[in-house]
């Protein structure tokens, strides 16, 4: 409703400080502390334990595997050998069939700070849970999943543990969405199957002077990271400590057909999608 009687009433009362803001476009990352309440936390934690108790009733949902011999796979979460789950491993798209991590992905806090981020009403277009770190090299997003519009992604990693040096905590190279993005042979940011080489070549060239920050969150935080700020998830040393975390990917509503999107709070919406093929 507040957000409604915003968008009416031009009110200038903003979910996000001048420092906030002026900390986001120079940065292109955004901590928010102690987000979400320990009961939100554990609700998510306890429907991601459940549906690894139950994977059978959840005959669509797809896994990526990320280490050990099934590394690049995706399966049907039924299908995955039980003793992946100790392992990395992204849980996909759960928001299509959990209305407890639904309400995290369009929690009206969180989605307020979206849309004054991307400047329009924010859409969910994924989301993924990690049991462990994702151990996942230095990339921007936008290679593997472009926005309609240029820079209007925004992505939240909400940490359901204790982020340590340990359990390779995510880290982002503060200001690299103002490098000119790499462009593949076709012109286009999004990588498309080309060779990865030259455009991580180019990364390493343009991000050399650039330090990463190391994220290490508590249970509750959020880390909302701009779709052209390099990151990635550090090396896992203790392969024994979970780094659970629910990241998501939105896009802007205005950006899709009014076809491909159902609006599921004041601002929130989510893109009209099925689960990911297999590979
Ligand atoms: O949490 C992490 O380790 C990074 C996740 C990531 O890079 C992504 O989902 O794009």
């Amino acid at each position: 409703m507040l957000n409604f009687l915003k968008k009416i009433t031009g009110s200038s009362e903003r979910a996000l400080t001048s420092e906030q803001r002026a900390f986001w476009d120079d940065n292109g990352y955004l901590i928010l502390p102690k987000f979400f309440a320990p009961e939100t936390i554990a609700a998510v934690n306890a429907e991601v334990r459940g549906l690894l108790e139950h994977r059978d009733r959840y005959p669509e949902v797809t896994v990526d595997i990320i280490s050990g011999e099934l590394s690049g796979r995706r399966m049907r979460i039924a299908d995955v050998p039980a003793s992946a789950f100790s392992g990395p491993v992204k849980i996909n798209d759960l928001f299509l069939d959990s209305s407890v991590i639904r309400s995290c992905n369009l929690d009206a806090r969180l989605t307020q700070v979206l849309d004054e981020l991307l400047d329009g009403d924010p859409m969910v277009c994924n989301s993924l849970n990690f049991l462990y770190g994702s151990a996942q090299t230095a990339h921007y997003d936008s290679w593997f999943m472009p926005p309609p519009v240029k820079d209007k992604m925004a992505v939240s990693s909400i940490c359901l543990d204790t982020y340590t040096d340990r359990n390779g905590p995510l880290f982002v190279y503060p200001g690299s969405h103002k490098i000119p993005p790499y462009l593949f042979p076709n012109g286009s940011i999004a990588a498309l199957g080309y060779d990865l080489a030259p455009a991580q070549a180019y990364v390493a060239e343009t991000t050399r002077e650039i330090e990463p920050v190391y994220f290490y969150g508590e249970p509750g935080d959020v880390l909302i990271w701009h779709s052209q700020v390099l990151h990635g998830g550090a090396p896992i040393l203790d392969p024994t400590q979970t780094r659970r975390s629910l990241v998501t990917h939105y896009w802007r509503a205005q950006d899709v057909p009014a076809a491909r999107r159902t609006r599921l709070t004041d601002n929130g919406y989510v893109l009209k999608r099925e689960h990911q093929a297999l590979h």
